[in-house]
């Protein structure tokens, strides 16, 4: 049985910046309702009625995986791991994106798959063959006559993105090696419970797991998890090892002990989801009780690193350009456009102290440290940062 918990009301589709705000451009913006629900039959929570991902991951898409340190340092980490621990012959990367992991691999040894072409020609022209297409059954059976059985996929924050589970792991047990290893992360339930990070939820966002749910869905394809991390990439991730279930590896103790936490966390139970909804929209209420308070006091406000995340907040809070004068990010392609559903201008980073701006809300909150880092001497300067999570709160 599917259950909504959550409804974070009208939302655009989060990846369509728009270059201006004529009433012709904005006629045509596509909007769909972004309610939550949680099976209880294999506690997967997932968006109720997904968007068309033929829509979304366009030869447009805006999104560069290299645009933090702190990614491009992450992207590095895991892949030297993954090299030294199983040696794999021949690796694959799922949604590489503009190849910031792919760069750790020599050009011979990885094969890429990406849906926006845009993005796949980045990673092409850089020598690094990169499929065009979803993920699929079809693409697995090409891959392996091309190139024969895979040691070891990987794939970062595009499992989530994928509304047919079932064919995704069917087309991973088609070809993976006997010993190979499959390993995926993504945003993790039990962070966006504990942070109140309910901006995990957007269209692109279409199930965001937790280990209960995934060894379910792994089951009737002969697969199994045989280690789990918990992480603090992108606010909290769930990295998934996975081999087939009659492969050499034995279960890790970690899979054990995340099981007991997600019980403990009550992961498997409507009344924990329910319960998550009345804090969201308690967040809401404080978010805009501070930023009216703020600008009745006529102080200046941006938004820091346009971020997917951040249009749920601003499209289910209701911010616009009169609580929110911009918003600033480091991204080519997103600047001088405009955020989608509330329409406010994209710029280039700023000379925050001249620009004589008094808070900064945290769009990229995933990235804090890097960015005050960045900032310090807006912060020095009497520049403050706004979160919202775990609660909505002035930095100090
Ligand atoms: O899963 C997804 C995640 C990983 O990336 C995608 N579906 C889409 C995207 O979501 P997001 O936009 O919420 O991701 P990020 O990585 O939190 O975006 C950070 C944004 O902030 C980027 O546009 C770059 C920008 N930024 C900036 O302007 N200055 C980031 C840093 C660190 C900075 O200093």
């Amino acid at each position: 049985m599917k259950k909504v918990f959550l409804n974070l009301l009208q939302q655009p589709i989060t990846n369509s910046y728009l270059i201006n705000t004529k009433s012709s451009t904005l006629k045509k913006e596509f909007f769909y309702n972004l309610s939550m629900i949680i099976n209880l039959s294999n506690f997967l929570v997932s968006i109720k009625k997904p968007v068309n991902p033929k829509i979304q991951y366009t030869d447009i898409y805006a999104h560069r995986a290299s645009q933090s340190k702190t990614m491009n340092l992450s992207f590095k980490k895991i892949a030297e791991k993954l090299k030294k621990k199983f040696r794999p012959k021949l690796t694959m990367e799922i949604g590489s994106n503009d190849g910031v992991f792919l760069k750790n691999f020599h050009k011979k040894e990885i094969v890429a798959v990406e849906p926006c072409k845009n993005l796949a020609q980045i990673t092409n022209r850089n020598g690094y063959l990169t499929y065009d297409k979803f993920w699929d059954t079809n693409l697995a059976r090409k891959i392996i006559k091309k190139r024969g059985k895979i040691d070891l996929i990987y794939s970062a924050n595009t499992i989530s993105h994928i509304p047919n589970l079932k064919e995704v792991f069917k087309a991973i047990s088609i070809c993976l090696n006997h010993n190979g290893v499959f390993v995926f992360e993504d945003p993790y339930i039990g962070s966006v419970l504990k942070n109140n990070s309910y901006d995990q939820f957007y269209d692109e966002h279409v199930h965001v797991f937790s280990q209960l749910a995934i060894s379910n869905l792994l089951n009737p394809h002969k697969l199994k998890i045989i280690k789990t991390e918990i992480l603090s990439t992108h606010g909290g991730s769930i990295r998934f090892y996975v081999a087939k279930k009659d492969s050499k590896y034995k279960i890790s103790k970690s899979v054990k002990k995340i099981y007991d936490s997600e019980i403990n966390l009550k992961l498997n139970k409507f009344s924990t989801y329910k319960k998550f909804s009345l804090r969201v929209q308690n967040s809401k209420k404080q978010l805009m009780k501070l930023l009216k308070k703020l600008k009745k006091a006529n102080k200046k406000v941006i938004s820091y690193g346009a971020t997917y995340k951040s249009a749920t907040i601003f499209n289910y809070c209701n911010i616009d350009k009169s609580l929110i004068n911009y918003v600033v990010d480091t991204t080519k392609n997103k600047q001088w456009k405009y955020t989608p559903g509330k329409h406010l201008l994209i710029k280039p980073p700023i000379d925050m102290i001249k620009e004589k701006i008094d808070y900064a809300f945290l769009g990229a909150w995933n990235f804090s440290k890097e960015i005050m880092a960045k900032e310090k001497k807006f912060i020095k300067n009497g520049g403050k940062f706004i979160t919202h999570v775990p609660k909505v709160r002035i930095i100090k």
